[in-house]
């Protein structure tokens, strides 16, 4: 007994309090050498501080809002399950209000999540695209002694992609009648560590433990670094058996911790490299620089490194065959299988928007959460939660699967907050350019489930593709799972699951706090309620927020597009302009009327009514 105090004690003493006290704001950063463009400041200060905390550590966020006029906020640490604490987990809409300007929420939790690497970002429009991000290691004691690989010295490297513009100014042509085919902006370069052409000095003869974390918003990197390898050893906070590979694909969200064991020659440097998934691109404009160089430098007397290249970008690690150190079998068969099919498409406004199964997540008026907590007995119906927050309600323990056919051509990277999950199945690409059409799961005819399924929290889908997750839904709280392409989000590619939500109203340390019920006050915004506000009567949704209206049926998508070019006559070099963020692209016309697959003929004839009005454009189509 006595023994047992004395341990607990130490423990306590070693289990520190960590506060971070942060503001935001703008402030302006030259960060790619194209000149000073507005990012978003943490206390005044760029970029935002890598937090490294310990295993068991409580942490103390501080986050307000000190941005002026009307931008909200708000923080999630990417890949902490929160356990007993889903109220931080950030997403406004999910667990919490938005923070309104002037105001500050209290993030507290305590971390224990395995050692590795995490990050922190911005959950609101797009903003962590802006800078508002970093790193968040988690170290299991002084010396990480529970570590079970060998290094000298550890770096975290992150990677992303930089825009020569910021987000909110980029929403509106993005979001925009513009841009019918919900185009992303292309942007302008690859940094790392926030910056470009970066100096990594290494000493020779080293094992280093290297953390690459993809805090961009948009698209996956290539990585590879001339002439080493990298050991593949922790993926997601999830570490792994060794597996060495010459090249990394890394979506963004994902982090990859590799061992480099340094050359015993410092007669050269050699190059870090960085490249563009340019299949994520909707138009590669000619400036624009696939590769981005950075220098592995044994001797800075030597300069920077020439550019290195390789033979092929197919030669990268899959993945889904690397088995976690700690091998968890697969789990048992599902108790509840959630099928979703993703798509892009317009409403009716002829704005590009996201799917899943038809709906596009839009945040309801009282956040998830808190629609849970006030629900009384009603809260294991998906009903209150809202027609447009693609709710689903887990039981306790229960074993889940998430099935995600991917209708779209592009490769999206999926996260689940609250979880890691096990892989475990991951179809190949099909490819439309050669008349491959969808290719959604089919539970009679599949590849064999892994033994030893991989396990992380992103994970990408292949172009027409799916994939099969599965996780123990252990973990009571609030958790959304999104695409983490900030366009995508934006566009409302998201659900919502709900685990176990009696435990969470039943568990004291998942109460609203009073930083959070100020906040929400702050904002205008009701804690109570279902996802319309209804107090009294949790099944009554009159006044919820819903997405707009879709296409009526006899109107075609290729209609709306010939409405967008007939109404708007003349616009197609504003078009090209704001939508493919290309000004000498010569064949830009060309790309539009691929993406949709239009007769050219038709936009001719179409251009020539300048006349029309809206009704009798609409009327036209309709025809
Ligand atoms: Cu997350
Ligand atoms: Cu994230
Ligand atoms: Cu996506
Ligand atoms: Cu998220």
């Amino acid at each position: 007994m006595k023994l047992f105090l004395i341990a607990s004690l130490l423990s306590c003493a070693n289990a520190a309090t960590r506060t971070f006290n942060w503001t935001t704001g703008w402030g302006l950063q030259d960060v790619d050498g194209m000149g000073e463009r507005p990012v978003i400041t943490c206390n005044g200060e760029w970029p935002w501080p890598d937090v490294r905390v310990n295993k068991g550590d409580q942490v103390e966020i501080y986050l307000t809002n000190g941005f002026n006029g009307t931008t909200n906020t708000s923080l999630h640490v990417h890949g902490l399950f929160q356990r007993g604490s889903t109220q931080m987990d950030g997403p406004p809409g999910v667990t919490q209000c938005p923070i309104t300007p002037g105001n500050t929420f209290l993030y507290n939790f305590t971390v224990d999540e395995n050692a590795g690497a995490y990050w922190y970002h911005s959950h609101s429009d797009g903003q962590y695209e802006d800078g508002f991000r970093g790193a968040f290691i988690i170290d299991d004691g002084e010396n990480n002694e529970n570590y079970p690989y060998e290094y000298d010295e550890e770096v975290v490297l992150t990677i992303g992609e930089w825009y020569d513009r910021t987000i909110d100014d980029l929403i509106p042509d993005f979001m925009s009648l513009f841009n019918p085919t919900g185009a992303e902006p292309i942007p302008q370069n690859l940094i790392l560590n926030n910056t470009m052409n970066l100096t990594w000095e290494v000493k020779p003869d080293t094992t280093y433990l290297l953390r690459l974390i993809n805090i961009g918003g948009f698209v996956s990197q290539y990585f590879w670094i001339e002439d080493h390898e990298m050991t593949v050893v922790e993926i997601d906070g999830i570490t792994t058996e060794k597996n060495t590979t010459d090249m990394l694909y890394i979506t963004v969200a994902q982090r990859y911790t590799v061992l480099v064991h340094t050359k015993n020659d410092t007669s050269r440097n050699y190059a870090i490299m960085q490249k563009f998934d340019d299949t994520m691109l909707d138009v590669i404009p000619s400036e624009l620089e696939l590769n981005a160089t950075s220098t592995l430098a044994y001797d800075t007397s030597l300069g920077a490194a020439n550019e290195s290249f390789v033979d092929s970008l197919d030669d990268f690690l899959d993945d889904f065959y690397l088995v976690p150190y700690e091998k968890q079998e697969l789990l048992g068969d599902p108790d509840y299988v959630i099928t979703v099919d993703v798509a892009m498409d317009n409403l009716l406004s002829g704005i590009n928007y996201a799917f899943f199964n038809n709906i596009t997540y839009t945040a309801p008026k009282v956040p998830t959460l808190m629609t849970v907590l006030s629900g009384g007995d009603d809260v294991t119906n998906a009903q209150i939660y809202g027609s447009n927050t693609n709710t689903f309600v887990l039981e306790k323990d229960e074993i889940v699967d998430i099935v995600l056919n991917n209708l779209d051509t592009g490769t999206h990277p999926f996260h689940l907050h609250g979880h890691v999950f096990q892989t475990i199945i991951r179809d190949r690409a099909y490819d439309d350019a050669i008349g491959e059409v969808p290719h959604p799961y089919d539970d009679s005819d599949h590849a064999a489930f892994p033994e030893y399924p991989m396990v992380r929290d992103t994970l990408y889908v292949h172009p027409q593709s799916n994939f099969v997750i599965r996780f123990k839904a252990d973990n009571p709280g609030v958790w959304f799972f999104h695409c983490h392409i900030e366009w995508h989000l934006l566009q409302g590619l998201a659900i919502t699951l709900i685990e176990d939500p009696v435990a969470i109203q039943s568990n004291p340390t998942q109460q609203l706090t009073d930083s959070s019920k100020q906040v929400c006050e702050a904002a205008g915004m009701s804690y109570q309620g279902n996802a319309a506000g209804n107090t009294t009567d949790f099944l009554n949704l009159m006044g919820e927020n819903i997405q707009e209206k879709t296409i009526p049926p006899g109107f075609t998508k290729k209609g709306i597009i010939a409405m967008t070019f007939s109404c708007l006559a003349g616009v197609l070099g504003l078009i090209t302009l704001s939508v493919y963020g290309l000004m000498e692209e010569p064949h830009v016309e060309e790309k539009v009327i691929e993406d949709f697959r239009l007769d050219p003929r038709e936009i001719i004839e179409d251009e020539s009514s300048e006349t029309n009005t809206a009704e009798n454009t609409a009327e036209k189509i309709g025809a």
